[in-house]
């Protein structure tokens, strides 16, 4: 990729030191120690959802899982930002934003599972359900956000998607609503460097963080594995949209650490030198060396955030053992609000079908 003259906002260095910023350092002076120490333990209990669903998948007990592993300070900090009239239109890689609105892991799986055609109330939580329309959620986000804008009300439209999402029509589409109508809508790009086998140097000539310009909106790339700098610059954006300044785009940089989903290997294309490097820049080891640096890390911090992960992984696989399959015909319910002659029909050709293995296990 060209080089670009756009700076990457960071706040803590690869060793955990702290980079003074004038420009940045207002929108994060409440992050005292203890709030730090509350984000390392999220990122952590974040981490072992993850590894955990991993080897539920791995048991045969999930159908599919997508990894967070490697995003955590680009979900949390970001995530943390939000107010709770926020609303949030994601993909299906946003556990760790899933997770800072309360979202309970248990309900993630049950879709990965196959389980449940949905994961949770949308109003409960201020959050819609996963997206897996790359993409698309760009555009749910931006016609939310004129919803805001028309009751008058100061909260803001978060809209997370990838790199890859940038090649999407759709993307284009929402930021061009946005720009138009002002809306209070904030584009939140994870690059985590692929779209599945795809680099993102391969579907950009130039940062992402580059393109909104053309569309009149403001952006700005930031290092997605420090905490800190995400925290800033989302904030910022959440003001802007907040007090009538419209949309904004943030490039986090970050790096997916793992498969694309269970069902990929990466060792196919990508080179094992280049998840060293970023293996250096791993966002919770980052955080834990400031937190050192600051005197807070220690074996009392370990031993709550270890119990604190401990809980959650343990809850999530009771969850997903205990999870009874549907019966396969309620996967037609809920499609439509009203009754439907085509899918009646639908519904008793699926029941025929099914009924021809009633038969082939009573022959048995
Ligand atoms: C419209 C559309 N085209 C193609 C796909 C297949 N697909 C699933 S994930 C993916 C890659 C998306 O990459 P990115 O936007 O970078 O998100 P990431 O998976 O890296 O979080 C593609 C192409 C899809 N789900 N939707
Ligand atoms: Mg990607």
């Amino acid at each position: 990729m060209p080089d670009s003259p756009r700076e990457t906002v960071r706040l803590l260095d690869e060793h955990g030191v702290r980079t003074p910023s004038a420009q940045w350092d207002p929108w994060i002076e409440d992050l005292d120690d203890a709030v730090l120490a509350d984000r390392y333990e999220d990122m952590v209990v974040l981490r072992r959802i993850d590894t955990e669903a991993t080897a539920l998948q791995r048991q045969g007990e999930i159908a599919l899982w997508p990894p967070v592993l490697g995003q955590e300070a680009a979900q949390i900090g970001s995530g943390r930002a939000l107010r709770s009239d926020d609303f949030v239109f994601g993909s299906y890689r946003e556990t760790g934003v899933a997770f800072t609105r309360g979202v309970d892991p248990v309900a993630i799986a049950r879709v990965w599972r196959g389980a449940a055609a949905s994961a949770w109330n949308p109003y409960d939580v201020g959050m819609a359900t996963s997206q897996v329309i790359i993409g698309a959620q760009t555009l749910h986000a931006t016609g939310y956000a004129l919803g805001i804008q028309n009751d008058g009300a100061d909260s803001v439209a978060v809209a997370y998607f990838g790199d890859g999402a940038m090649s999407e029509g759709d993307v284009s589409e929402a930021m061009i609503f946005a720009a138009t109508y002002q809306a209070p809508v904030v584009f939140f790009c994870q690059n985590n460097q692929f779209a599945i086998s795809e680099p993102v140097t391969l579907q950009s000539r130039v940062p992402l963080a580059d393109r909104p310009a053309g569309f009149g909106i403001p952006s700005v790339r930031v290092d997605g594995n420090d905490l800190l700098a995400v925290t800033a610059v989302t904030r910022e954006a959440l003001h802007r949209a907040r007090t009538g300044g419209g949309p904004s785009f943030i490039e986090a940089v970050t790096y997916r650490m793992g498969p694309h989903t269970t069902a990929d290997d990466p060792t196919r294309y990508r080179d094992p030198a280049e998840l060293q490097v970023w293996a250096q820049r791993d966002p919770i080891l980052r955080l834990r060396m400031l937190l050192e640096n600051n005197g807070v890390a220690g074996p009392e911090l370990e031993t709550r955030v270890a119990a604190a992960a401990d809980r959650v992984a343990a809850a999530l696989r009771a969850g997903v053992k205990a999870m009874t399959d549907p019966e396969p015909l309620t996967v037609f319910d809920d499609v439509y609000a009203e009754p439907h002659a085509e899918l009646q029909r639908q519904r008793d050709d699926y029941a025929r079908y099914l009924d021809g293995f009633a038969h082939e296990e009573a022959a048995q």
